[in-house]
């Protein structure tokens, strides 16, 4: 049975009458019907009614080596026919998922050498989070168990994901989060600076909220502090480079563990294998998921640094923790594959070098003056464009990030996705973007800008 004996409509209606979507308003869903993508190859996705749509947001910040590699399918094919699965439980393994773990500790930040899979960067935080307490109750400190994140974090959806992550939303649904868990200010200077406060002072002020957060809980109670590197769901929000290395520098200070969410920037968003290698820090952990395998399989890792894993290994007794599909062999060799794709094409050398900058050039020479953007800001291929009323006193359009919105429908509407997240319109395309694609996604960002402020001043 292939979808092509059903109608646009009938598919929508079975999607209607029988699958749940993540993230979604159902009755709006229905009411609206879903926009069916049936195909897709290098950076182009296309929809049931043929429009080839340019997709600025590689899926959902995942397939970095695009679509269309069949070497993937085949790595995909082989592994099923000579070992579609065996678990890693009970004293066994597989090969792949070992030659995957030998590789990542060759491309992971100094101090990093081991790995923990799962199938989703949800799982993998939830690992992170049973791990540090598990770590320090092996160092005899079972009450250092407190950890710090920031408000609108996304570190998941699952339980643990949604108490890690600082988005009001969930939390407000989430009916008791996992104790313990506290969260502070953001490093987005956009809005959140001080009138006359320079970036670099931000981002110190930024840091200090954590120091704050271990000194009022006390040092002897915060395992950990965990954060995205690029706040990426919560609307790319790069900070100062001030910021990061005085987080670390107050986590040695106080002794809490310092573990990266890299689930977007990981695998070279940032131009380097790790956004902790672009912005020089060491963490103990590093979440990772999603660009892993381009997104061609479910699959995430969490890079385990020295410190936490020999502490683990040397104490012994069993963590009581892991995943059916830990280390899934077909997971597994898709990675190896995609990593050897990201190598041999040069990709992170190339964001890093070439389509980073060129990026970063075009988005502020030919959408930062515009008249509803207030703000345009990149790092490696990852982006943010603010949505504003008024660019000199930044004041939003009215409607919670409906301007926003309907920036997103005319870029769909002029073949380009990409994601609305509050009043900001994000970014993050395949890293086989080249100088002629980012500027066909500017062209086309332009004329969806200049749609929507003509609809918005109307
Ligand atoms: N950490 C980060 C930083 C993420 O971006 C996760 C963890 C969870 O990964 P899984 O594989 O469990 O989804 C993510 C996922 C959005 C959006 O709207 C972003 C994500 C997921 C869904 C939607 O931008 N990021």
């Amino acid at each position: 049975m292939t979808y092509q004996n059903f109608s646009l409509k009938q598919l929508q209606e079975m999607d209607a009458a029988h699958h749940l979507h993540p993230f979604t308003d159902h009755k709006d869903l229905r009411a609206a019907g879903s926009r069916m993508i049936t195909h897709a190859d290098g950076p182009f996705i296309y929809d049931s009614d043929g429009n080839e749509i340019l997709d600025g947001m590689a899926g959902l910040w995942c397939v970095n080596v695009g679509y269309g590699r069949h070497e993937l399918a085949e790595a995909a094919y082989a592994q099923m026919k000579e070992l579609p699965y065996y678990n890693s439980f009970f004293r066994c393994s597989t090969p792949t998922p070992v030659l995957l773990a030998k590789k990542l500790a060759e491309i992971a930040p100094a101090g990093i050498n081991q790995v923990f899979y799962g199938s989703s960067g949800s799982e993998a935080n939830d690992t992170a989070l049973r791990l540090v307490r598990h770590y320090w109750a092996l160092e005899g400190k079972p009450k250092k168990n407190m950890i710090i994140s920031r408000k609108n974090a996304y570190h998941g959806s699952t339980v643990a994901g949604t108490s890690l992550g600082g988005m009001a939303g969930m939390h407000g649904q989430l009916g008791g989060a996992v104790p313990n868990i506290v969260h502070v200010m953001m490093p987005y200077a956009y809005e959140l600076a001080l009138p006359g406060e320079s970036e670099h002072d931000f981002g110190l002020r930024a840091a200090k909220a954590i120091e704050d957060a271990i000194l009022e809980a006390g040092p002897d109670n915060v395992a950990a502090f965990i954060g995205e590197p690029v706040m990426g769901a919560g609307g790319v929000k790069i900070p100062p480079e001030s910021y990061w290395p005085e987080v670390q520098r107050i986590c040695r200070k106080y002794d809490v563990l310092l573990m990266l969410d890299e689930v977007i920037t990981g695998y070279g968003r940032t131009g380097a294998w790790f956004a902790a290698q672009s912005m020089g820090i060491e963490p103990d952990m590093i979440t990772t998921a999603k660009a892993l395998t381009s997104g061609y399989q479910p699959l995430s890792a969490l890079l385990v640094g020295d410190r936490v894993a020999g502490t683990v290994v040397e104490k012994g007794g069993e963590f009581y923790h892991g995943y059916t599909y830990a280390g899934h062999p077909v997971a597994c060799a898709v990675a190896l594959a995609n990593l050897d794709i990201i190598e041999r094409e040069g990709l992170i050398e190339r964001v890093r070098d070439e389509t980073g900058p060129y990026f970063r050039k075009a988005l502020s020479d030919r959408l930062a003056g515009h008249d509803i953007v207030g703000q345009v800001r990149t790092i490696g291929l990852m982006g943010a464009i603010e949505i504003v009323k008024d660019k000199e006193t930044r004041e939003r359009f009215p409607g919670d990030g409906a301007a926003a919105v309907i920036v997103r429908d005319h870029a769909i509407a002029n073949g380009m996705m990409m994601r609305a997240t509050g009043d900001t319109m994000i970014l993050s395309p395949p890293l086989i973007w080249t100088r002629d694609t980012i500027d066909m996604a500017v062209e086309r960002i332009e004329r969806a800008l200049d749609s929507a402020s003509l609809d918005l001043r109307k």
